[in-house]
């Protein structure tokens, strides 16, 4: 099996005033593991999708293809929920709710939005602690990026029928909830909260061990370009092992 990484960017205009080097803006990022005859097809979707994104046209599209040797771990898929909310306000007391319901405090939570709601859109996902609301992973810009992931052909088969029924078979569904269900399984997390960054993209979702993956309507503004990912995890995790398994474990969602 192989792991692909893409990630496309395009400088931004002007100088960063502390380093004196011109910035990237990120456009959009991808992985997964596939076996050795997707790997074209891989890349080929992955740049169709760095080209026409919603975020702009990047200049730079790095590609990673690296051989998985570790045999990957088989982690099983979150149940999928839809809850619909009508305006933002709606959406975030109900995320809100849902967090303080798991455990996490309201300080935590405040952190969270901070970083999804800042200007500078995160390329990866932020670890939280879920009660002293402190944040443990040291790269502010990029974050942590959840890589060596996919899903099996039967489970992604069986899933594909199971989200046409509720007409949400998208790539990006698919996609999120792979993460999901990867980032869900280690025993340090809490909960995931996710927003996408595509201002033309407005459902987000909450996911746990406890309530599966929780999708929620209008919890942004159409055209809005911010967003992001936050990992609430317990006080005491072993933050390096944390982000090891995030980065590193190859996992496969199974059925
Ligand atoms: N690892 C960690 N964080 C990531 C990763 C990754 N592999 N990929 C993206 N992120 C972070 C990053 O900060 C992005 O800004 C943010 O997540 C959102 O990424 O059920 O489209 O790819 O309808 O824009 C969720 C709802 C859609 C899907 C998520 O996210 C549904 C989405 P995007
Ligand atoms: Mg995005």
């Amino acid at each position: 099996m192989w792991n692909i990484r893409m990630r496309a960017s395009k400088l931004a205009n002007g100088h960063d005033e502390k380093t004196d080097r011109t910035k990237d803006i990120h456009i959009s990022g991808a992985e997964g593991i596939f076996s050795e005859n997707e790997i074209g097809r891989a890349i080929n979707q992955y740049l169709k999708r760095a080209f026409a994104h919603s975020r702009g046209r990047p200049d730079k599209i790095f590609f990673t293809i690296e051989d998985v040797k570790q045999l990957p771990m088989k982690v099983p898929i979150l149940t999928v929920t839809t809850i619909q909310c009508s305006t933002k306000q709606e959406a975030m007391e109900l995320t809100t709710k849902r967090l303080l319901e798991l455990g996490i405090e309201a300080n935590a939570i405040k952190s969270a939005f901070k970083i999804i709601n800042s200007d500078f859109a995160i390329r990866g996902a932020a670890l939280i602690k879920m009660k002293s609301g402190i944040r443990s992973d040291h790269d502010i810009e990029r974050g942590i990026r959840v890589s060596r992931l996919g899903i099996e052909g039967d489970a992604g088969r069986k899933l594909s029928r199971k989200l046409t029924k509720l007409n949400i078979n998208t790539t990006r569904v698919k996609e999120a909830l792979t993460l999901a269900s990867k980032v869900a399984y280690h025993k340090d997390v809490i909960a995931e909260i996710c927003i996408s960054d595509d201002p033309d993209y407005t459902t987000g979702y909450i996911a746990s061990k406890e309530f599966g993956y929780i999708r929620i309507t209008n919890i942004k503004s159409h055209g809005d370009m911010r967003g992001g990912r936050v990992f609430f995890i317990k006080e005491d995790t072993d933050v390096s092992g944390l982000i090891n398994y995030l980065e590193k474990t190859p996992v496969i969602i199974a059925t």
